[in-house]
C-alpha cells in the first residue's frame, strides 16, 4: 500500500436467478418495492453470472465503473442507491466502533469492473446478477456484514434474490421505507439436487421494452396485474413453498407453468399491450405440454421473463430424452430457436 496504490481491493461472482413466481410491477419505483412477493431459483456460480472486481485508493479521483470493458456513466441512479447505502453501512459501522475501516477508506473512491459470461438483455436477468454482485463485492470492499439484500434490490428488484443460493423468496414487506422488503432463502441449492436448467434461446437480440417501463406500465393499465397481485400470488407462493420443500416437481411445475402464462398474460392485459414471447416461445410451450401429455405426468415445465427465451425445469432423469426432442423439432441449420445450454441447478 503506498499513497498511489490500490488500499483495498476485492473479486466477487454472482449468479443469474430464474423467477418461478414472477415479480412484475413496483408500488415504489424509487426503493423499488414490488406489489408481490416472488420465488426464484439462483443457479450454481460457475454458470451464468457477473463477476466484479472493485478496488478503492486514494489516488482515485472519482468513482468509475466499467461493464464488459466499456466505461458507463457512474451517475446511474440506481448504481448511486446503491454505492449511497454501502458507504451509508460503512460509516455507521465506523461510528459503532469497529476498527474494521481505517480513517481514510471511507473517502476513498471506487473503480468498479463487471463482465457478464452471457449476452447482455437478452432476457437473462443480466441486471439481478449484476447488482447482486455490485452490492456483494462493495460490502467486501467495505467490511460489512450485513443484511445486504434490501441494498441489492434499489439497484434492480430481482437483484436481491440473486443474493441468495437455492430457493429463494422475496417477500414484498408493506412498510413505506422498505426495510421488510427483503430476500429470504427457502432451501439452500443442495435441497433438490436432481432439479436441472435448461435455457432454449429463441432469439439474442435486445427486448423491445424493457422491464422497468413495461411494469410501469402494466401497474398503470392492467387491472388483471392488480388481481394477480392480490389474489393470484399469496396464495401461489404458499403452494410454491410447499412444493420446494416437498420436492414435489408436478406441483412445482404446473404452479411455474401457470405463473409464467399469467405474467404474459398481464402483459397483454397491459395498454398498449406488451409482447414479450414469439412463435418459437409458442411452440415450446405446446412441446412441453404434448411431452407431459405423452407420458401422462409433468416431466417438463417451461417459464418465460420478459423476452422469447425458454427457461426449461426438469429432474435429470428426462435431461437428455427432452433435449432429444427439443433437437429433432428445432433443428439448429434451420430454426433460429437453437438449443444453447444444459445448467444443472
Ligand atoms: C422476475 N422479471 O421475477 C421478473 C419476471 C422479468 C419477468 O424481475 O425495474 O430487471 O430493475 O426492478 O428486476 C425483471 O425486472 O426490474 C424481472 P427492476 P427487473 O424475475
Amino acid at each position: 500500500e503506498g499513497s498511489m496504490g490500490i488500499s483495498n481491493i476485492a473479486t466477487c461472482t454472482a449468479p443469474v436467478n430464474i423467477a418461478v413466481i414472477k415479480y412484475w410491477g413496483k408500488r415504489n419505483e424509487e426503493l423499488i418495492l414490488p406489489i408481490n412477493s416472488s420465488l426464484s431459483v439462483t443457479l450454481h456460480q460457475d454458470q451464468l453470472k457477473t463477476t466484479t472486481t472493485i478496488a478503492t485508493s486514494r489516488s482515485f479521483q472519482e468513482d468509475r465503473i466499467w461493464l464488459n470493458g466499456k466505461e458507463e456513466d457512474i451517475n446511474h441512479p440506481r448504481l448511486q442507491s446503491c454505492l449511497r447505502e454501502i458507504r451509508r453501512l460503512a460509516r455507521k459501522r465506523r461510528s459503532d466502533g469497529d476498527p474494521g475501516l481505517d480513517s481514510t477508506g471511507l473517502s476513498h473512491k471506487v473503480h468498479i469492473c463487471s463482465v457478464n459470461n452471457f449476452p447482455t438483455a437478452a432476457g437473462l436477468a443480466s441486471s439481478a446478477a449484476g447488482f447482486a454482485c455490485l452490492v456483494h463485492t462493495l460490502a467486501r470492499v467495505f467490511g460489512i456484514e450485513a443484511e445486504l439484500s434490501a441494498i441489492a434490490r434499489q439497484g434492480s428488484g430481482s437483484a436481491c434474490r440473486s443474493m441468495y443460493g437455492g430457493f429463494v423468496q422475496w417477500i414484498m414487506g408493506h412498510q413505506d421505507d422498505g426495510k421488510d422488503s427483503l430476500a429470504q432463502q427457502v432451501e439452500p441449492e443442495t435441497h433438490w439436487p436432481e432439479l436441472r436448467i435448461l435455457v432454449l434461446v429463441a432469439s439474442a437480440e435486445r427486448k423491445p421494452i424493457g422491464s422497468t417501463s413495461g411494469m410501469h406500465t402494466s401497474v398503470e393499465t392492467s387491472c388483471l396485474l392488480k388481481h394477480r397481485a392480490e389474489a393470484v400470488v399469496p396464495v401461489r407462493m404458499d403452494g410454491m413453498i410447499e412444493a420446494v420443500q416437498r420436492k414435489d416437481f408436478p406441483a412445482f411445475a404446473e404452479l411455474t407453468m401457470k405463473d409464467s402464462n399469467q405474467f404474459h398474460a398481464t402483459c397483454l392485459d397491459t395498454y398498449p399491450p406488451i409482447f414479450y414471447l414469439n412463435n418459437v416461445s409458442h411452440q415450446i410451450i405446446n412441446l412441453v405440454h404434448q411431452y407431459n401429455n405423452y407420458y401422462g405426468e409433468t416431466r417438463v415445465a417451461y417459464t418465460f421473463d420478459a423476452g422469447p427465451n425458454a427457461v426449461i425445469f426438469t429432474l435429470q432423469e428426462h435431461v437428455s430424452e427432452f433435449i432429444q426432442v427439443v433437437r429433432h423439432f428445432f433443428p439448429p441449420e434451420t430454426n433460429d430457436g437453437q438449443f444453447i445450454k444444459g445448467l444443472p441447478v
